[in-house]
């Protein structure tokens, strides 16, 4: 169910209108997402021809997580920071691609961005979604001229707005600023994105699962019950799920948001914490999710109210529709009540 706009309305314009509904704001939040509706603009054009320039393939380096860096992600990273250094309303930003806080020119800015420049960029060679990720937040010490990353450690629930850029077979950005979810696709032609939905919300059950069973073995017993069940033949309706896995979260996610189901990233062997970030991944998707009427847990308690004790912290993540992420916590808690009673 959406409601879908009866005009041509662009970002710009939406965003405008939608500020205009709050008679006290500053338009501040507004410029910020223009800003990085601009940068997003930019970075797509270079996405969709990095297989004829310089910009596919590793530059060599290797970011803070040991992951060798491609040379679009430091391109998207150096977009994004620097359209929100010009409009001198953001004090800091935190990027997957840089070790600490990056401090902009407006120190007094009160705003702290959250990034993934371009997640799922490992796709990048084989062509596959790949997508830039925000999370907005208000900073708390407000008149403190150097800004710190304490100030930056803020629970999900905070956040202001959040929202991500999909380059695919088109180019979306969908954000919410808590009112609900808002979608976008760029129209090449004009440059412009153009709203195509603007109160999104997503199936409450599906019928997909989106996990990367190759980690299979190192699952707890719980979840791997619920990949069976999930997997059980039902001799009426055949087989009642299908597996999709693209290995790019924000590609996941927003198919998640489209047709529904469930994302899970656990934790396992290889990522005791789960591999996914909890301030530039997992809880600005998850505020997109939750606004669109879904779910989204750590597997003991609702994402967005996760204190972060560090920037680049990670998390295990189960995100999707309601009715498949409260399903698959019967699973995981009855599991975890078996090793308790087992002690
Ligand atoms: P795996 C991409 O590298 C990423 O950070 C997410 O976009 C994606 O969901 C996940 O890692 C894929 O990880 O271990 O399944 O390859």
């Amino acid at each position: 169910m959406t409601s879908k706009p009866k005009k041509l309305v662009t970002l710009d314009e939406y965003i405008i209108q939608s500020q205009n509904r709050f008679p006290g704001a500053t338009g501040e939040l507004s410029q910020l997402l223009r800003d990085i509706g601009l940068a997003a603009k930019i970075i797509s054009r270079e996405v969709n021809k990095a297989g004829i320039t310089s910009l596919l393939g590793a530059d060599g380096s290797k970011n803070i997580h040991g992951e060798s860096v491609k040379k679009l992600d430091l391109f998207a990273d150096e977009q994004l920071i620097s359209a929100l250094n010009r409009s001198l309303i953001t004090c800091m930003v935190i990027s997957e691609e840089n070790d600490g806080i990056v401090s902009l020119n407006s120190q007094g800015g009160k705003y702290i961005v959250y990034l993934d420049p371009l997640d799922g960029s490992s796709n990048i060679d084989v062509n596959v979604s790949i997508g830039s990720i925000f999370s907005i937040y208000m900073r708390q010490t407000r008149y403190d001229p150097n800004p710190s990353e304490s100030d930056a450690l803020q629970s999900g629930v905070r956040q202001v707005a959040a929202g991500y850029v999909l380059y695919g077979s088109s180019t979306m950005m969908v954000y919410t600023t808590g009112l609900g979810v808002s979608a976008f696709t760029l129209d090449p032609s004009i440059g412009e994105f153009i709203l195509f939905d603007d109160d999104f919300s997503m199936p409450k059950h599906g019928t997909i699962y989106s996990i990367n069973e190759g980690s299979y073995n190192s699952w707890g017993e719980g979840l791997k019950k619920y990949i069976k069940y999930c997997q059980k033949e039902d001799p009426e309706n055949g087989r009642p799920y299908s597996a999709r896995y693209i290995g790019s979260m924000v590609a996941d996610i927003h198919r998640t948001l489209v047709k529904g189901g469930i994302f899970i990233y656990p934790s396992s062997k290889v990522y005791p914490k789960g591999k996914l970030r909890l301030m530039y991944e997992c809880n600005p998707l998850s505020f997109i999710i939750e606004q669109a009427g879904g779910m989204a847990t750590n597997g003991d308690k609702r994402i967005m109210e996760i204190d972060p004790s560090a920037i680049h912290e990670r998390t295990p993540i189960y995100i999707g529709s309601k009715q498949n992420v409260e399903e698959a916590m019967k699973f995981i808690s009855s599991d975890k009540e078996m090793a308790v009673e087992a002690g």
